[in-house]
């Protein structure tokens, strides 16, 4: 096999000919981890953008996320392995359904999830992420009507923790909707010792089986302080990777096989090396509704 470059060596070397650094979600297939100058959620990758000095963004995730790398960074390069990465949560809401909603309740403040396009964004107030969703709600006075987009359990998560009636957008992540308070009882009939630890997009129910609520990087901070020695995650099962890898002496389950989002295990390292070779595929986002999202993005920030 002599004179074979392995891939990773490839995709390094033209990450630096590119000068390009690559960011890595959390619920990214290992290998792409692997690959990763930081490797977080979408919010912590998008401020690593808006830090490096790096020319190129490889932005290994779902289109969001790289939309959100762009509002942040507008002045870098962002490109994706595969443009087909879309997320269907965030796709459930379009600007004319959101106006629409606007429309039937004027007064209400709009807080969206992160998870959503960029022009979706723009038509926004604040933005909030799965780690500051409570907080960003709580800040919104009492006597104003909260409209919640597009993750309804989430928002629901927050209507109970906040005990505060939201309207909620009737969207969901497919894949966290498939973690079901069935898998999860069997998971602790097979692990009694376990702690069992979920994401917000879950349902209600199966939220309710959780000793610990959490966003991808609650989680993985969750189970790096815990005295406990077994877990059971119920979230994307990319984020089992970073969990092995980071806590030798522990063991985690997931909670539910069937939660893998096909979408986040669109990248492969040779769709990443492709994308350095060519510096495909570009995402861009047009310049109003950067600056329009990017003010529902920094009252988050200011607030969280
Ligand atoms: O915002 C993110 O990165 C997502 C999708 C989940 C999370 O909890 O970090
Ligand atoms: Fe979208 Fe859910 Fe996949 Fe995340 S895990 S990209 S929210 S479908």
């Amino acid at each position: 096999m002599k004179g074979i470059v392995p891939i990773q060596e490839r995709i390094r070397k033209l990450k630096v000919d590119r000068d390009a650094v690559i960011l890595v979600h959390n619920y990214q297939p290992g290998d792409v981890q692997d690959m990763g100058d930081f490797v977080g959620d979408s919010l912590g990758l998008s401020r690593q953008a808006g830090q490096t000095d790096a020319e190129v963004i490889l932005f290994c995730g779902v289109h969001f996320m790289a939309e959100t790398a762009k509002i942040i960074s507008p002045q870098k390069r962002v490109i994706v392995p595969d443009l087909n990465a879309g997320c269907p949560m965030a796709n459930m809401v379009t600007v004319r359904e959101l106006r629409e909603m606007k429309g039937k309740h004027p007064d209400a403040v709009v807080v969206t999830y992160v998870n959503s396009s960029a022009a979706v964004k723009a038509e926004s107030d604040v933005c909030c992420t799965s780690a500051n969703a409570v907080k960003v709600v709580a800040s919104v006075p009492e006597d104003r009507e909260v409209l919640f987009v597009p993750d309804r359990n989430l928002g629901d998560y927050v209507a109970r923790q906040l005990g505060r009636r939201l309207i909620l957008w009737n969207g969901y992540c497919p894949t966290h909707q498939r973690v079901l308070p069935d898998h999860v009882r069997a998971a602790k009939r097979k692990h009694p010792d376990a702690l069992v630890v979920v994401h917000p997009e879950c349902v209600a129910e199966t939220i309710g089986l959780a000793d610990h609520v959490g966003s991808t990087t609650g989680i993985l901070r969750f189970c790096a302080r815990s005295d406990a020695r077994e877990f059971i995650i119920g979230t994307e099962v990319g984020i089992l990777h970073r969990l092995r890898k980071e806590n030798p002496g522990k063991t985690f389950h997931e909670a539910s096989p069937l939660a893998d989002c096909p979408n986040m295990k669109l990248t492969t390292l040779e769709k990443m090396l492709w994308s350095l070779e060519d510096l495909v595929y570009e995402v861009t986002v047009p310049e109003d509704i950067i600056a329009r999202a990017r003010r529902a993005i920094d009252r988050m920030l200011e607030i969280s």
